[in-house]
Formats: C-alpha cells, sequence, structure tokens
C-alpha cells in the first residue's frame, strides 16, 4: 500500500518536472541577429541622420532598447565578425588564421548545444574566402541551415551573380529564408545569423527605392559631425553628391523594408513577443578609397555607388579605422516579453565579443567550463539598468594600431605613437591630452604595449 502511494508521488513528481521542462524549452526565446555591413553609427534615423527613412528599424528601436555606447572590436568585416561569433579579440589569432577555429567554442555551437535549431542566412566572410579557402563550412560551427555568401558551404551560383541587382535581391533571399526557417522551426526555439549586404559597396539601387529619392538635396550642414561634413565636402568634388546620397538612402530604405517584412512576418506567426532581435553594423561606413579618379570614371560609366556616403555622426573616422566613427556601432536590442520599450543607454560600453557570453546569459545557455574569452556578459545592462564593465574594451585589427577604451577615457597606441582622448566630452577626438595628463597616457601606453606584445604574436596580414 505504502510502496504504490510512494509511487504515485513519485510519478507525480516526475509529470510535473516533465511539464516544467517542457513550458521552459516553449519559453526559451527565439533569437534573430541582424547584422548590416558598413552601415555607419549615425545612419538611421534614430541615431540622427537627416535624409534615410527608417521607420521599421525605428520600430524595431522603439519596442526595445538602444545603446548609444555600443562597438565593434573590429573596424573591418572578417575581424569583427569573427570576434561576435568567438567572444575572442581577432587580433590574438584570427588575424593570422583567417578562419574562426572550430575547436573552439561559437555562439552557434553554444546554443544548437543548447537545443537551439540554428541557422546563418548571409555573408559570411570568417572562413573559406580567398585567404583561407579550405575552411570548415558553417555546419562546422553547430549551425544546421545555411545559405551563405563568402564560405565554403551553399550559397548562390556564379549565374545568379551576374543577375541585375544581384546584391540587392540578396536581401529579399535572406529574410526569404530567415521567415521559412522560423516558420519550420517556430515551435523549439530558433537563432538565426541574418548578415545582410546593405550598405557595403556597390550599391545599385532598385528603382522604386530610387524613386522615393529622387528630390533629395544634399545640404552639408544639416550632418553634425565635423567629419562627417569634411568626408561630404570631399566627396561632392569627386562625385554628385546628390545621386550618391539618393542611392545611399534607397539602399537604407530597401534594407528598412526588408526588416519590416520580416517583423510582421514573426508577428503573425505570433513569435514577436518572445524573440530577441538584435540589429547592428559590422564596421563604420565606406572610408574614402585613394583610387577615386579610377572609380569616378566608373561611377559615369556605370550606374554604381563607387563609395558609401554613410554616416559617422559625430565622430571621425571611417572604415579600417579605430578612431569612434570606424568601430562605433548602432545596438538595438529588443525582446518584448523582458525588455522595458524605449530606453536609450547612453551609458553602458558594449564591445563586440561581449555578443557571445551576453546572449549565452540571457538565454540562459550552458557555456563550456573552460571557457576564456575577451567578452564580457553585459546582460544585465540589456535586461535592466545600465551597467558598468569590469573589462577595459581593446581593439586592435592591424598590427599597427592597438585602442582601448576604459570609462571615458580612449587611447590609442598607433604607429607607436600614443594619444589620449576624453571621449564623453570628445566625441570627434580632436584634442589629444597627452601632455595635459601624462600619467593617465603613461598608464595606457603600458596597457597597450603589454596588448601589442601579448596579441598580434603570430604575423597577421594587414587589411
Ligand atoms: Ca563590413
Amino acid at each position: 500500500m505504502m510502496k504504490s502511494r510512494f509511487k504515485k508521488i513519485i510519478n507525480c513528481l516526475v509529470l510535473l518536472l516533465c511539464l516544467i521542462t517542457k513550458v521552459s524549452a516553449q519559453e526559451q526565446p527565439n533569437i534573430i541577429f541582424i547584422l548590416a555591413d558598413d552601415m555607419g553609427y549615425g545612419d538611421m534615423e534614430v541615431y540622427g541622420h537627416p535624409y534615410t527613412k527608417t521607420p521599421h528599424l525605428d520600430k524595431l528601436a522603439n519596442s526595445g532598447k538602444v545603446f548609444t555606447q555600443g562597438y565593434m572590436s573590429a573596424a573591418w568585416c572578417s575581424p569583427s565578425r569573427a570576434a561576435l561569433m568567438t567572444g575572442i579579440y581577432p587580433a590574438r589569432e584570427f588575424l593570422s588564421t583567417f578562419c574562426i577555429d572550430v575547436e573552439k567554442p561559437s555562439i552557434t555551437k553554444i546554443l544548437h548545444n543548447g537545443g537551439y535549431k540554428t541557422a546563418h542566412f548571409g555573408k559570411w566572410h570568417i572562413g573559406g574566402g580567398k585567404r583561407s579557402p579550405n575552411a570548415p563550412p558553417p555546419s562546422a560551427y553547430g549551425i544546421d541551415e545555411s545559405f551563405t555568401t563568402q564560405s565554403t558551404g551553399d550559397g548562390f551560383t556564379r549565374e545568379d551573380k551576374k543577375l541585375p541587382h544581384y546584391r540587392e535581391h540578396t536581401t529579399t533571399k535572406y529574410i526569404d529564408l530567415a521567415i521559412d526557417f522560423a516558420k519550420r522551426n517556430k515551435k523549439e526555439p530558433f537563432f538565426i545569423n541574418l548578415w545582410l549586404y546593405p550598405t557595403h559597396s556597390y550599391i545599385n539601387p532598385l528603382p522604386q527605392y530610387l524613386e522615393r529619392f529622387k528630390d533629395l538635396k544634399v545640404n552639408i550642414d544639416d550632418f553634425e559631425g565635423e567629419a562627417q561634413r569634411d568626408f561630404l565636402t570631399y566627396m561632392s568634388k569627386h562625385t554628385d553628391i546628390n545621386k550618391s546620397m539618393q542611392a545611399y538612402c534607397a539602399d537604407v530604405a530597401n534594407l528598412d523594408d526588408e526588416i519590416g517584412r520580416l517583423l510582421t512576418a514573426l508577428k503573425k506567426m505570433k513569435l514577436d513577443k518572445n524573440t530577441i532581435i538584435i540589429f547592428s553594423s559590422d564596421n563604420g561606413p565606406g572610408p574614402i578609397l585613394n583610387n577615386i579618379e579610377k572609380l569616378q570614371k566608373r561611377f559615369i560609366t556605370k550606374p554604381l555607388l563607387v563609395n558609401s556616403v554613410g554616416s559617422v555622426g559625430e565622430f571621425q573616422g571611417r572604415k579600417g579605422s579605430m578612431y569612434e566613427g570606424g568601430i562605433r556601432a548602432p545596438w538595438i536590442i529588443s525582446w518584448p516579453k523582458y525588455i522595458k520599450k524605449g530606453i536609450t543607454d547612453t551609458e553602458t560600453i558594449l564591445t563586440g565579443v561581449d555578443f557571445l557570453p551576453t546572449l549565452s546569459a540571457m538565454v540562459g545557455a550552458e557555456t563550456p567550463k573552460d571557457l576564456v574569452i575577451d567578452g564580457e556578459d553585459m546582460s544585465k545592462a540589456v535586461l535592466g539598468n545600465t551597467h558598468p564593465r569590469t573589462k577595459m574594451a581593446f581593439f586592435s585589427d592591424k598590427p599597427n594600431w592597438y585602442t582601448v577604451r576604459d570609462g571615458k577615457w580612449k587611447a590609442h597606441l598607433h604607429l607607436n605613437k600614443i594619444k589620449l582622448y576624453d571621449i564623453e566630452s570628445d566625441k570627434g577626438e580632436k584634442v589629444d591630452l597627452t601632455a595635459q595628463e601624462p600619467e593617465i597616457a603613461r598608464k595606457y601606453e603600458k596597457i597597450l604595449r603589454q596588448m601589442k606584445k601579448e596579441f598580434h604574436q603570430k604575423e597577421a596580414a594587414i587589411h
């Protein structure tokens, strides 16, 4: 009798446990990480652009949290993406292999092992290009489904790439794939890396988007930042600045519309409340190219935008630079179920290597016990209030330039020379305080020289 009652209690407990486990599995959020390519910090309405129209991205921003002190860990595509995937500074190893280490943890592998269905649609560029043609495909990193470019996995054919507006159509294709993947996996948690091409040059906008901006005339004074105004003045001497800006705004509008299509689909599937959507860009907008005259000629003969006129907001430096314009990135994180909407965090410093530990913590994914990474779990800042970091944020993607952000200070060791800025009062990094603050400058010089010694132990390629 006692035995049978005991058995009943055990059975009830087992049932209860099963129910709890089932509920928590269903409760686990989906994640979509949308990464734009070379889109500037200042390219959205919400980040202060005077001309672009981004109603869907702005809506996404209003439904979650906007960070104004977010960074990428590098200033160009490949290393920046490697940092996001691994939580490790790319200068340690990636810049000598151009392939993320398949033996080490990656965010996709961690989530896959934690029961997530995982996908990568879009640019890959962290193994498989000219620099590492024998790199493993995305599936080696715990990715269940992928359709990518610049990888050794499945993707567009040579014929596809010859089609008109190929680059613009890639976005439509990747969004279609993301919607389809979400539909098929909506009963279990899923993760999608959605790494889109806009606004990387060359831009050849679809006519319907160009039409929207055909009357746009650029007034350079509409831009707040001095460096951005100087850049546009330079560009206006070499290209038709109105046409370039119209094309750029058209490209951003196309991206925004496609993201809007994804958000609508998620809502229809009733996945909008419990899906974490993150939006960022891998590095700053395209720089002034040193072969501008050659490109000018091409600009006249082909309807291509040869150089991005993306905005760095108030900062200086563009893609490839460790000044803010190269590494400061828009970071929008929305999760209606848990993140309070309409908040702008102007204090928390986030950087690319934080992505893996922060996201893992947000969804309760187990990370390997022996995990050694550079990033810091900043989930408290995402889910709650502003949160100070304990680790300094480092940046380097070439052997002659090391940078650190630590509170209000930012220091560069560039071409073996130290420069120090108070980034809170001097966003444009115009006033070098090395002479006024010699002790602080020495402190960061020592740290950066140590970083130089520790990083780049292997010969790294210069971009
Ligand atoms: Ca890029």
